[in-house]
């Protein structure tokens, strides 16, 4: 068994660069949540067409459909649907007031039952959550009987049922938990990647959309399949930087894992771009900015370091990692600071424009904390860039800074 401790973990995701690690990942998703909750504080509505939302809709006409039951999608209502519509659609439909402090305790119940397992866990909305089983099983046998377990105890002390999927990626593990649903377990393994992606609709894959599917559709891609039976270079070649991005998504090439807190061999923090940031004065902006929040989590985790790294992705997903040493621990903020732009300078004036950037520090200590308070206290001043020597011609409209899991809907 691991032995992390409850406040170690970590909410983070961190890209790590061992491709053939291999990993047991699992994506858990409550089925039909609010309207679950519904039909158990009131078993009247079981087996009927439940939706929860605007209960004076058939009056006024306004709201939108928060979920429903199984029963009403077959009429074709579902979340985010006007109420107005959904009422056309199934007439008979049951509305149902939400209640959103009865579905919070519930969640809460449920995140701390997979708590308990002890393994890295990021939760990722209000009914779904992902956990890396790799430390406490070895093989997806073990991974398969743990789901149910899992799903047995969540039975037994909350009444819900839910549905998971076990995958080497967090992102096809997502894939799975939605494959089968509802009450559904759905093992991905790179063996059987092919059959789950076979007439599958594109619109199962997490971050796309409407715009995207229809743009993607445009160029004769519908299904999965169609996407894994392409070559990389083909789908670079149709779908720009989307293209790998999609190849690596459906081979189970992408590379998320989370990090609980007590196992961090490194700080880092990078930021993606959808289009370029434009000039080389953006870029290092930009890059001054990831430095200052690398540098507070260093501080803040108490750490020093030894090692500074910067990456710069291309359009295309090349991507550049440096990095340099320097003999003793550190937290001067100068020293690292320029450790990282003497890294990175030589490659911001790259022609393919920029994809992602990122700072991080490795070869971590833990340090007492009066030191720290001391640097802060030391610390000089920023030195200055000579943004001059590296300026470009190169000037690219607009930029958008995506946090996290950017909307592929924006890739276009
Ligand atoms: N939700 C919402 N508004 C939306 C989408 C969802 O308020 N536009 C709420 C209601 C859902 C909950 O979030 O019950 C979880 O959303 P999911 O997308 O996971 O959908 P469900 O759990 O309802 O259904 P499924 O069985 O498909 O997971
Ligand atoms: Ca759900
Ligand atoms: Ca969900």
């Amino acid at each position: 068994m691991s032995n992390f401790s409850y406040e170690e973990f970590n909410v983070d995701e961190e890209e790590y660069d061992n491709e053939n690690e291999s990993r047991i990942n699992l994506h858990l998703d409550i089925d039909y949540f609010f309207a679950q909750v519904e039909i158990l504080k009131n078993p009247e509505l079981k087996g009927k067409p439940v939706i929860v939302g605007h209960t004076e809709a058939r009056k006024d006409g306004r709201g939108v459909v928060l979920t429903c039951s199984y029963e009403a999608r077959v009429f074709g209502v579902h979340s985010g649907l006007a109420m107005k519509i959904a009422l056309d659609r199934c007439p008979d439909a049951i509305i149902v007031k939400s209640d959103y402090q009865e579905y919070k305790e519930r969640s809460n119940k449920i995140m701390n039952i997979l708590r308990n397992l002890e393994v890295p866990m990021r939760q990722a909305g209000i009914d779904e959550v992902y956990l890396d089983l790799t430390p406490i099983c070895d093989d997806y046998q073990q991974a398969v009987k743990l789901a149910a377990d899992i799903k047995q105890e969540i039975i037994d002390e909350v009444q819900l049922t839910v549905s998971i999927g076990i995958a080497p990626t967090l992102k096809l593990a997502k894939i799975g938990s939605d494959y089968n649903k509802p009450d559904g377990v759905t093992i991905i393994t790179h063996n059987t990647l092919e059959s789950i992606f076979d007439k599958l609709a594109l619109t199962k894959i997490p971050g796309i959309g409407k715009k995207t599917a229809e743009r993607l559709k445009k160029k004769g891609f519908v299904t999965c399949d169609q996407i894994f039976h392409r070559s990389k270079s083909d789908l670079i070649n149709l779908l720009g930087s989307s293209g790998e991005y999609f190849y690596r998504l459906v081979h189970g090439e992408t590379t998320n894992r989370i990090v609980p807190r007590g196992e961090r061999k490194s700080v880092s923090h990078s930021r993606t771009f959808v289009g370029d940031p434009g000039d080389i004065e953006r870029s290092m902006e930009y890059f001054d900015k990831l430095f200052d929040s690398t540098y507070e989590t260093l501080i803040k985790e108490e750490f020093s370091t030894k090692t500074v790294t910067a990456t710069v992705r291309f359009n295309g997903f090349d991507t550049i990692t440096r990095s340099q040493s320097i003999p003793h621990y550190t937290t001067e903020r100068a020293t690292l600071r320029s450790m990282a732009f003497q890294l990175i300078e030589p490659h911001l004036s790259d022609e393919r424009g920029i994809r992602l950037l990122g700072v991080g520090f490795s070869n971590l200590k833990k340090r007492d904390a009066l030191q720290t308070s001391l640097d802060f206290f030391t610390e000089d001043m920023p030195e200055k860039i000579d943004i001059e020597s590296l300026r470009a011609e190169r000037t690219k409209p607009e930029v958008i800074e995506v946090e996290e899991e950017p909307s592929l809907d924006d890739y276009f």
